[in-house]
């Protein structure tokens, strides 16, 4: 059997890392796309003259032109531009509106078939352009934040109780934005909430308040020490999770940006759920019932999202 091939769309700092990552797991075959001809190439000759010592048997390719991302298993998208210190996610609207039309048409001219991740930012509105643009069908296209999110809120819960970030579970649900929502309830070491680990005196809940704005500002605290780009290591794991979870029909449970028809009271929108990501792609989204508080919180984020579409559809009036 043909080994799966996967196109990453965007070679940057994302982009090359996923490269290297889906090589390293021997997930398929590679090949990358930009605009900026030269990057792609030259990073998949680099990323190939790791193979032998690393020993990994897949195909690396760089192109500038989608004819060669033709009949993609996945694609995962990071064209555009990432932020810089001072921006929001939302400043980055208007240039990767346009980005996403390109790339929207290339993949549905040339990879139809695809499960599609989108990683480019403002994300929640980005994957449903994406998805306009491409016409591809709603559980093959979705985006990529709630996964890096909670790995990152899981990342600061070890720290704090001092155990492995193996034994710690956790869930950030809403827009990948200001108003994104970590669920502490749903949250667990080993299957025990964090508002129990409070009442056991693991921590304290002003110190479990601190680390959830921590997450929540954790893309910017990144910008900030790197100062020339956003997060990429982090976000490209992220991402070649979902991937595989796909490729292998692993049926993961993973908070995505998905289209949500009738789950969780919301009707037809993007925005980040928990979702079950198997062969079919998203094959469920995980109708959670949440409490008044979070209900509060994630209704504001589900807002801010609406406003960023709306934002699309007054700069490209053909996403109506
Ligand atoms: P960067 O290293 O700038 O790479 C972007 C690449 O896209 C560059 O190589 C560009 O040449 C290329 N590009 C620009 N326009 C096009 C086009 N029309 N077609 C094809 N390629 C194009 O950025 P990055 O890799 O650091 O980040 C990529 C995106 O991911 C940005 O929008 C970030 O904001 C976003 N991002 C999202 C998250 C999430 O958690 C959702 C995290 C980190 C970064």
């Amino acid at each position: 059997m043909a080994r799966p091939k996967i196109a990453l769309i965007g070679s940057g700092q994302i982009g090359g890392t996923l490269a290297h990552l889906a090589a390293m797991k021997e997930l398929g075959d590679v090949v990358l796309f930009d605009i900026a001809d030269g990057i792609p190439q030259g990073k998949a000759l680099d990323i190939a003259e790791s193979g032998p010592s690393e020993g990994f048997d897949a195909t690396m390719s760089g192109t500038t032109d989608y004819a060669d991302i033709a009949g993609a298993d996945v694609c995962i998208v990071t064209a555009g531009v990432a932020r810089k210190p001072g921006m929001s996610r939302d400043d980055l609207l208007g240039i990767n509106l346009k980005v996403m039309k390109s790339v929207g048409e290339g993949i549905a001219k040339h990879a139809p078939n695809a499960f599609v991740i989108c990683i480019t930012n403002p994300l929640d509105a980005m994957v449903w352009a994406l998805r306009e643009f491409s016409g591809l069908p709603h559980e093959k296209v979705c985006g990529m934040a709630g996964v890096l999110d909670s790995a990152r809120f899981r990342h600061f819960l070890a720290s704090e109780f001092d155990v492995s970030m193996k034994d710690v579970t956790a869930f950030v649900l809403g827009g990948h934005g200001d108003t994104m929502v970590p669920l502490a309830r749903y949250s667990t070491v080993a299957g025990i909430p964090l508002p129990d680990l409070v009442k056991m005196g693991w921590t304290t809940q002003e110190k479990l308040d601190a680390i959830i704005q921590r997450t929540r500002d954790g893309g910017a605290e990144i910008v900030g020490l790197l100062k020339t780009g956003s997060a990429f290591y982090a976000p490209a794991t992220s991402a070649i999770e979902m991937a595989e979870a796909y490729l292998k029909d692993q049926k993961r449970v993973l908070p995505c940006a998905a289209y949500v028809d009738g789950a969780l009271g919301l009707e037809g929108m993007y925005v980040g759920v928990p979702t079950v990501i198997g062969a079919g792609g998203i094959e469920r989204v995980v109708d959670i019932k949440m409490n008044k508080e979070e209900q509060a919180m994630f209704d504001n984020s589900v807002d801010a999202v609406k406003g960023l579409v709306k934002a699309c559809k007054e700069i490209d009036p053909s996403l109506g």
